[in-house]
Order: structure tokens, then sequence, then C-alpha cells
């Protein structure tokens, strides 16, 4: 048996990572001729979804800009002048509106982000006011709020949160070129906090920061190796912001990041794999071909957290021509 077919053949159960993928094999995965790679995926993807059926989440910045933080990619880190108007954080009322234009819009989860590198004082109770309304509408709830105690995640368990969204964003060795503030053991401690209190696990990355392809098939060992791998896994691609240091940072090939959702879908197969920002700068065709490889979620709404989405109106006329639906509750 080759190095490849044993990556992809051996069999996996539930979310756990009771076989342990080893990076060699991943980039053996990535580098697979393209039509290989899509036959593997899209059977594997069969094999655990109704492959026509896609679900969507809504954003919403509930605390925007002057963050701590200095991600070189982000638009509301304090460390760069991107021109970002910083807003403190919402009223509840306020959430509470948007999450009913989004379950109106079809959206069946709801995250809230803030732009916070923990949070602090009075500002958890303010969101999980939110959270215990939003459940209320009959929507699932996402937060991402930054680091969290292991006290902090328990108090967002017990108010019924259902996910929470905080990314590796890049492998552990690339992770410095991106972020000095804290570090990927730092990342990954917030996420066994989350994942010990038993809310689910949002985890992801971004494509086009200049990492190598050895760097995505890190991140992805990475992720598909946490002791229950994440149940939805974001693939971001880059949004480049003037002012950030990653603004003109060369593209990477529309097909690299075709490949690793693919990857993703492979080595975890039972995870929502989530085509996430960047999908405003992508044309329709290679959309099909992130929902062929596995991606089976998306961010709708006009508007991630500070920066534009795709227009529903799009995303509805492109859901007909590929006979897509979307997932309902
Ligand atoms: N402050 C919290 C944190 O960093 O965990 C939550 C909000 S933060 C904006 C959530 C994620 O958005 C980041 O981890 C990153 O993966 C993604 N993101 C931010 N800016 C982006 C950009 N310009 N392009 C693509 N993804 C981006
Ligand atoms: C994720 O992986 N992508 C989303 C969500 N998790 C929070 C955020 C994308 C942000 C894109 C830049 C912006 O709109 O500010
Ligand atoms: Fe802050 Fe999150 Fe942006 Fe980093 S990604 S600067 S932590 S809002």
């Amino acid at each position: 048996m080759t190095d490849t077919e044993s990556a992809t053949t051996r069999p996996r159960t539930a979310m756990s990572a009771a076989a342990p993928w080893d990076e060699d094999q991943v980039l053996a995965l990535l580098e697979l001729p393209f039509n290989d790679l899509m036959f593997k995926a899209h059977t594997t993807h069969r094999q655990q979804f109704d492959a026509n059926e896609v679900q969507l989440s809504t954003l919403i910045s509930i605390k925007t800009g002057a963050c701590p933080e200095d991600c070189a990619y982000c638009p509301q880190s304090a460390h760069y002048q991107t021109g970002l108007k910083a807003d403190r954080l919402m009223a509840v009322d306020d959430i509470l509106a948007a999450a009913r234009v989004a379950k109106h819009n079809g959206a069946t989860r709801f995250c809230m982000g803030a732009a916070w590198r923990t949070p602090k004082g009075d500002d958890l109770e303010t969101v999980i006011e939110a959270i215990k309304r939003v459940k209320s509408l009959g929507l699932e709830t996402c937060a991402t709020l930054g680091m969290l105690t292991a006290d902090q995640a328990r108090r967002l368990q017990a108010a019924g949160l259902d996910y929470y969204n905080h990314n590796l964003d890049t492998s552990a060795a690339f992770y410095g070129e991106i972020i000095s503030t804290r570090s990927y053991d730092d990342r990954l401690q917030t996420l066994h906090f989350v994942r010990e209190c038993g809310i689910h696990v949002c985890c992801g990355g971004i494509i086009g920061m200049g990492e190598s392809r050895a760097d995505r098939a890190a991140l992805i060992t990475t992720l598909a190796n946490l002791p229950s791998y994440p149940e939805s896994v974001p693939i971001n691609m880059l949004v480049q912001i003037p002012g950030t240091p990653l603004h003109g940072a060369e593209k990477p090939d529309a097909f690299e990041f075709v490949r690793t959702i693919a990857v993703a879908r492979i080595t975890m197969p039972k995870a929502y794999v989530r085509l996430s920002a960047g999908r405003d700068e992508m044309n329709d065709e290679l959309q099909a071909w992130c929902f062929f490889a596995g991606a089976n979620s998306i961010f709708s709404g006009d508007k991630l957290l500070t920066t534009g989405n795709a227009t529903a109106a799009h995303d509805q006329s492109l859901f007909e021509r590929l006979g897509i639906r979307p997932l309902t509750m």
C-alpha cells in the first residue's frame, strides 16, 4: 500500500483521532493529481452527508475594532491603520434584532464575534444574556471572543452556547510570522477548555498568508489530530485589508484553496467544512468546486464581521444553478 492509499483508506471513528494522521500523509493528499483528490474527497463527503445540502451561518460583529492583538491579517487590530471605526459592545436588544433577520433569511446558526484578546469584566455577562435570547429564537449559537479561561468556557456552556470559534489559522511553525501577541499553545489551551466543557468546537484557518503547502498540511494535521476533531472547520481565503502587513501578499492558486478544503474533508469526514471568508472575491465556478470538494457550510448575509460577503441574492441564485438546498434545522 502506498502512503497515499494508507492515508485515505483507513477507518476513522466518530470525531476522534484514534489513528493520528501524520503530516507527510496529509501533504501527500494535498499533492495528489487534482482529479484523484476531488474523487476521494467527494466520495468521503457523500458517505457522511447529503452532497446537495449546505448549512448557513450568519456572522455579526458585536464588538468591533481596537483589538490589542497583532494578527497580521486582521482589519480589527489596533496595531494597524485600517480606517475601521471601532464600536463598543452592542446592546443585547440590537443583537437580537440582527438574529431575527438572520433567521428570517434562512440561517440556522448565529455567530457573534468580538475583537477581544479575551473577555473582561461584565462583558461576558452581556454575551451570556445574548446567547440565551438568541437560542430562544430557535437558532444555534456560536461565539468567537478570543481566549477563554476554563471558568469562562463553563459559563458560556451553562448559558447554552452551541459552538465556540477559535481558529489556529496556520501551522505552529508559521504562526510566529503572523501573530506575536499570543502563542499557538494559548490557542490550543482555549480549544481544550471549550472541548472539555462540552461546547462544540469550530476551528480552522486562513489560506493565502504566504504560508507553504507544508504549512497547510501541518494545520490540517493538527486539526484532524485534536483529541476530537472540530465539528466545524472554517477555511478562510485571506481578505486583504489595506493597512495590514498582509496587504499585497501573493495570492495562492485558486486550486490550492480547493485542495485544502478537500483534504479537510478527507481527514475530518464528519465535520462541517465551511467555505468562509473570501467568497465575495471568488467566482461561482470556484465556489462550485469547493462544494464538490466537501465544503458544506457558508456564511450567509451581506457582511462577515467588518468586510463584505457574497449577497444573499447571489447565493440564492448560485444554489439554484447548482441544485443546492440550504440545510434546515
Ligand atoms: N478575536 C477573536 C479571535 O481572534 O479569536 C474572534 C474574532 S477573529 C476576527 C475570527 C477569525 O477571523 C480569525 O481567527 C481569522 O481566522 C478570521 N479572519 C480575520 N480577519 C480575516 C481576514 N482578513 N481574512 C480572512 N480571515 C480573517
Ligand atoms: C472564521 O473562521 N471566519 C469568520 C469567523 N470565523 C468569525 C471571520 C472572517 C472575518 C473576515 C474579515 C472581517 O470581516 O473582518
Ligand atoms: Fe483581534 Fe481576533 Fe482580529 Fe486577532 S483576529 S486582531 S484577536 S479580532
